[in-house]
């Protein structure tokens, strides 16, 4: 009994001790010190410099941990591992492209960059972010482990003891490791490429003793079926890191002459106020509000749009109106260098691409992208759909896992929690229908909705085929708890051949609606042949418009849909040698960017709807 209580207890203090600090929101406008660029790297398939030859982790201070120094006392001293110049990696960046022996890597890799820092006064704090690492990262400054996460596509950040950090020198080791995982978020098997690395941005943060943590400053959820009013109301709050009592918030939109003051309340204050003449976000007029929030001598600025979103009954209501979503799903990857997708510049390039198949909104399929992708979503007017890796099969019986989405799920919408683009949180795809595994998505959404009571949630559900002649239901027992009522369908490519899109047609039992997360075909960019060659542009474009005079027949309840894919994607799963070579082929675009022949029928399309909802 006593050892069992010992080991609690020290399962406790690890988790303790690793567990993040609370997210820091809003990173790009806050003072800090980027610390992207080259870094050194080790390849350690085997963990030798986590593990000793007993497979136990390493201490701390054992001059054979990866995370200490690499440079020998003396010319006697024994060292085996080293950091040199010619075995470096760009950061931001999977490590994948950026060598030929990564390509299919997966496993462990040590990062390590030196770099000199002059501390503000004693008083000021410092953290350590992350914008993501695929998949989990362990992280030492100058000897000292900061903590660990995992997760490969959510930021998180460190609190660093400020005597920790030296004029010269400092030392930063990341232990990043991709392998895939039964238990893990998502589990072994995706139809994506697992690209490792340090694959977002990577910051030394500078705040003051009491700073913004993060704040929500958005349209309160509307009445059912009601549009904004002219002078709708802010629901929202503020969360101050080490709060003092009585400390003064002030919130300001000087585009509207808009100036409020606050005392805190604690740590978490709400706020709620109106905003006369403002005008409304939507993705004809994105328009964006520049915010200050203050609260003593710490001040954060952001540009926020204003939007309410509802499902009511079986419509989609933006501030108020039904809209019909154009979608596209994207990968976070740019096929052309065939890397993951970092930063405004690809965010730009795969939002670009989806304007001009005539979208008004995304599905950024299946892991949360780059902040830059909702941010430029935001100011372009894109409608967006951001989802967790809860992906097909995962151990839907485990507490354990269930914890990893949940935390995933987190980071996800605190990140993102003041993008006026962001209508939809997805809790995941194609999940197996079982009574566990319903517990557990049930249990993801309740706690999505705890996290934000403004938005939609939905997931890619199962679908019942067969049960009635000619007709699929989407019955899954999880439809009972979204708002949104999703499906992906594959009519044409997975089953029979395109034209039984005429005789077949959708309906829901639920009285909510309904949406095609997905629905694609695959071809080869470049090889035509006649409509009945698998793989060629002739069959994907023949796929697309039967799909095209089916939709035209689907109950009055479909309200948009996200074809897969906007582009060529690498995935391991796809080998067909000469029409794939590693590539899932669905794309509308293929992977030197080149439009396929069905880019034009949905296009076509899309023009068409866009008409009839102007
Ligand atoms: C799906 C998955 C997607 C796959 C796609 C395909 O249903 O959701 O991740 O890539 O099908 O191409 O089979």
């Amino acid at each position: 009994m006593k050892k069992r209580i010992f080991l609690l207890l020290c399962l406790f203090i690890s988790v303790k001790m690793y567990a993040q600090d609370r997210l820091i929101t809003n990173i790009g406008a806050r003072k800090a010190l980027s610390l992207n660029g080259t870094w050194q790297y080790i390849v350690d398939p085997y963990e030798t410099g986590f593990y000793d030859y007993r497979y136990k982790e390493l201490d701390e201070k054992n001059p054979d941990a990866y995370w200490n120094t690499d440079i020998p006392k003396n010319k006697t001293e024994k060292k085996e591992h080293g950091y040199i110049d010619k075995y470096s990696l760009q950061v931001p960046g999977d490590w994948n492209h950026q060598k030929p022996e990564f390509l299919y890597y997966e496993g462990t890799v040590w990062y390590r960059k030196t770099f000199d820092f002059h501390p503000a006064d004693g008083a000021t704090k410092y953290y350590l972010y992350f914008g993501a690492v695929n998949y989990r990262a362990d992280v030492y400054l100058n000897g000292k482990k900061l903590g660990m996460h995992i997760g490969g596509f959510t930021p998180f950040n460190f609190a660093i003891p400020t005597s920790l950090l030296k004029e010269k020198g400092n030392y930063l080791v990341v232990k990043v490791d991709n392998k895939r995982g039964a238990d893990e978020v998502p589990t072994l098997n995706t139809d994506w490429w697992n690209y490792g690395g340090i694959t977002r941005d990577v910051k030394l943060v500078e705040v003051p003793p009491t700073f913004i943590q993060d704040y929500v400053i958005q349209l309160k959820k509307p009445e059912p079926g009601k549009a904004p009013s002219a002078s709708p109301e802010v629901e929202g709050w503020v969360k101050l890191n080490n709060v003092k009592a009585g400390e003064l918030i002030n919130i300001s939109i000087p585009e509207l002459k808009f100036k409020k003051q606050i005392a805190a309340t604690g740590q978490i204050t709400k706020v709620s106020f109106n905003l006369p003449k403002l005008q409304l976000w939507s993705p004809e007029h994105p328009k964006l509000y520049q915010v200050s929030v203050s609260a003593g001598v710490d001040k954060i600025e952001d540009k926020i749009g204003f939007r309410t979103i509802e499902a009511f009954g079986k419509q989609v209501l933006l501030n108020g109106k039904p809209v019909f979503m154009r979608g596209i799903c994207i990968h976070g990857e740019i096929p052309l260098d065939v890397r993951r997708a970092v930063g405004p510049d690809d965010a730009k390039q795969l939002l670009n691409q989806a304007h001009e198949l005539g979208c008004n909104m995304v599905r950024l399929a299946h892991y949360p992208h780059d902040e830059a992708m909702t941010r430029m979503a935001d100011s372009l007017g894109i409608l967006v759909w951001s989802e967790i890796p809860v992906y097909w099969t995962i151990n839907f019986a485990s507490p354990a896992v269930l914890d990893k989405a949940k935390a995933q799920l987190k980071e996800m919408i605190t990140r993102d929690h003041n993008r006026a683009s962001i209508i939809i949180w997805s809790v995941g795809n194609e999940t197996p229908i079982s009574p566990t595994r319903t517990d557990f998505m049930h249990k993801l959404i309740i706690r999505a909705k705890e996290l934000d009571q403004t938005r939609m949630i939905s997931a890619a559900l199962e679908v019942n085929y067969g049960s009635m002649k000619d007709m699929n239901i989407v019955d899954d027992p999880l439809g009972a708890f979204v708002d949104l009522v999703a499906f992906n369908e594959y009519l044409g490519w997975y089953g029979g051949l395109p034209d039984q899109c005429r005789k077949t047609n959708w309906s829901t039992p639920y009285n909510k609606p309904l949406f095609i997360s997905e629905t694609g075909g695959g071809a080869k960019g470049g090889f035509h042949a006649d409509s009945l060659t698998r793989y060629s542009e002739e069959y994907q474009e023949w796929y697309f418009k039967e799909q095209v005079a089916m939709l035209k027949r689907m109950p009055d309840s479909f309200v948009g849909i996200t074809p897969w894919v906007l582009n060529d994607f690498r995935s391991p799963k796809r080998n067909n040698p000469v029409y794939q070579e590693g590539w899932n082929r669905k794309g509308l675009y293929d992977d030197k960017g080149t439009k396929k022949k069905a880019f034009y029928i949905m296009q076509a399309w899309y023009k068409e709807i866009e008409n009839k909802f102007s």
